[in-house]
């Protein structure tokens, strides 16, 4: 894996120590500094937490690397065919099927559902365009984390293994977020990585042989199978931040984390203070509802707690302020003040949880997702005296508010009128350059099996009762439907209509669905709103496009159209 900034990030990769299971901070004062040797830690108590023995994270090169899955002579064979075609980011069909990302070859085996049309979008690295607007919006949000704090980095390639995107991070062995309804898989070791936090095991180990730095940020492209709207797509971008506190030298550990505790007390009070009306609907933690980790002294805790929202509020404020002055004096009255609120969360990855939603066009929307570090994480990365908070944002959801773009497609238009009317390091409010007329078309069908969640409708958003999101969600409401071949969801449709129509479709919405009272099967009714940002569509176009869906529905999903 390449995290791009320093060598000193790799070296310390490298030379990350592992360690296993989990400090006790709250000890008592005879505990002395002396004393507290790794084998006298191994000894206490430790939280059950998968994946103990993480590997350091590698470098991928994509020459020295020999092809992913299936047997050996098969995959040196299959390598070198690859190699032949030269083919990048697309799938090759013949008697073996595969597909060469970024260089490097994957063989597909019984897992693999990941698309030519999502692979086309694999490389495209919008985020280091110094004038497009995730690249804008990435350096924004950075210049609220700065270095020397704060160390940036990126990650070209999006495949990561099925380890570092969820066994490292704590994600169950059923958790809904792992099934191939949500995530598109290159094969049963790799897929796309679903967010940025599949990086946060090595970012944390960069951590360790750092003087000064004490935090960091990660900006990608991430990939989930998720619904289609104005808000969402199957491709979307990052950043991840993090900060940790490690444990100074002290006479005893107990007053080494009592300095510590003064020294989160002392940044907090230094932090910038805000202007927004806040509404926290998370500030309680209770055992069975956000919990705070066995490891944390519960004072410290509020502080990193405090810390991490006074941070985040003051990322929002930014992007808020900087929105409103790019509008001229009359429309700035009407921009009104700032609606953002705290609500709680969950992630295998952190406890006690929290998201931020804003207020924008009429609805809550959804920002940033984030927490307290689950300490093994810091433990397994060689940060075992640390405490921390890490975040994760979708940068489109901040262009949106930022630069005023209505529709989440628009970010990856390469029409001249979009990407002609944005400057390196400057916030314009974007001109709509028309608006083309939408075409519904319905299509109805009978599945053979429920489908898997209490709603078939996309994950993220608190006021939609879904299943659960790739990177964490609410998992309670997973269903054992949704890993089941056979059981149709909501996200098949989706990846249908984008497989045939690509951003052609602005959003699919189910609009009827019924059980048949004697039969007793379920029929499901979708409204596809087909729209292009960039021209008008024909009928016949319109018309071959949702055939196409139907024809696809019908032999992928084995559905009975009605
Ligand atoms: C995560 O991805 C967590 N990894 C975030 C995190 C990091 C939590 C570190 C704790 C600690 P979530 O699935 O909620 O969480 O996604 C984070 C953000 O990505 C969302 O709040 C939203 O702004 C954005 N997002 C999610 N799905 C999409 C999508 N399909 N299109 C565009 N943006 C999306
Ligand atoms: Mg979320």
């Amino acid at each position: 894996m390449h995290l791009y900034r320093t060598g000193a990030f790799l070296r310390a990769a490298r030379s990350a120590r592992f360690v296993v299971g989990s400090p006790r901070l709250a000890v008592p004062a005879s505990c002395t500094q002396a004393r507290w040797s790794s084998s006298h830690l191994a000894a206490e108590e430790q939280r059950p937490f998968p994946d103990q023995s993480v590997e350091p994270s590698r470098e991928v090169d994509p020459n020295k690397t020999a092809p992913k899955s299936k047997g050996d002579s098969v995959q040196a064979d299959f390598k070198k065919r690859l190699k032949e075609l030269g083919q990048d980011n697309k799938i090759v069909h013949e008697n073996l099927s595969g597909a060469k990302i970024l260089g490097t070859p994957y063989i597909f085996d019984e897992t693999s559902n990941v698309s030519d049309s999502i692979l086309n979008l694999v490389g495209r690295n919008l985020y280091d365009i110094p004038d497009h607007p995730i690249t804008i919006t990435r350096n924004l949000i950075e210049s609220c984390f700065p270095y020397p704090e704060f160390n940036h980095f990126t990650v070209k390639d999006p495949v990561v293994t099925v380890k570092d995107n969820f066994d490292v991070l704590g994600f169950p062995a059923d958790h809904p977020g792992r099934s191939r309804t949500d995530t598109y898989y290159v094969n049963s070791d790799h897929l796309l990585r679903t967010h940025t936090s599949a990086h946060q095991h090595a970012a944390f180990q960069s951590l360790v042989a750092e003087k000064y730095v004490t935090g960091y940020t990660i900006c990608a492209d991430v990939y989930r199978r998720d619904s289609i709207d104005r808000t969402h797509f199957p491709v979307f971008h990052q950043m991840e931040g993090a900060k940790v506190w490690g444990l100074g030298p002290g006479e005893s550990r107990y007053l080494a984390q009592a300095a510590r505790t003064a020294k989160i007390a002392r940044q907090l009070d230094a932090l910038p203070k805000t202007d927004i009306e806040v509404e926290d609907q998370a500030t309680v933690f209770s055992k069975e509802n956000n919990p705070i980790q066995p490891e944390h002294d519960p004072v410290e805790l509020q502080l990193v707690v405090k810390h991490l929202k006074r941070s985040l509020e003051y990322l929002v404020e930014q992007i808020h302020k900087a929105a409103k002055e790019s509008l001229d004096p009359a429309a700035r009255e009407a921009f009104g003040p700032l609606k953002m609120r705290w609500i709680e969360a969950y992630f295998p990855f952190t406890t006690p949880s929290f998201e931020v939603e804003v207020f924008w066009n009429g609805e809550w929307l959804e920002l940033l997702g984030c927490g307290v570090v689950q300490q093994p994480i810091l433990n397994n990365a060689g940060l075992r005296y640390s405490i921390g908070w890490a975040w994760g944002v979708g940068i489109e959801r901040f262009a949106m508010l930022l630069f005023g773009i209505p529709d989440i497609r628009l970010l990856w238009s390469t029409d001249k009128r979009f990407l002609g009317q944005f400057a390196p390091g400057k916030i314009t409010r974007f001109e709509p350059f028309s608006k083309y007329p939408a075409c519904y078309k319905d299509i109805a069908f009978w599945i053979n099996a429920a489908p898997a969640g209490a709603s078939p409708v996309g994950a993220e958003s608190s006021s939609m009762s879904g299943v659960a999101a790739a990177a964490g969600g609410n998992a309670t409401k997973a269903s054992p439907a949704e890993t089941q071949p056979a059981a149709f969801h909501e996200n098949d449709i989706m990846e249908v209509v984008r497989d045939v129509a690509g951003s052609l479709v602005e959003d699919v919405k189910l609009v009827d669905e019924f059980v048949h009272p004697t039969s007793g099967r379920k029929s499901l009714c979708y409204r596809i709103n087909y729209r292009s940002l960039e021209r008008t569509l024909t009928n016949e176009e319109v018309n071959r496009l949702h055939d196409e869906v139907a024809a696809k529905m019908k032999s992928r999903f084995k559905v009975e159209l009605r």
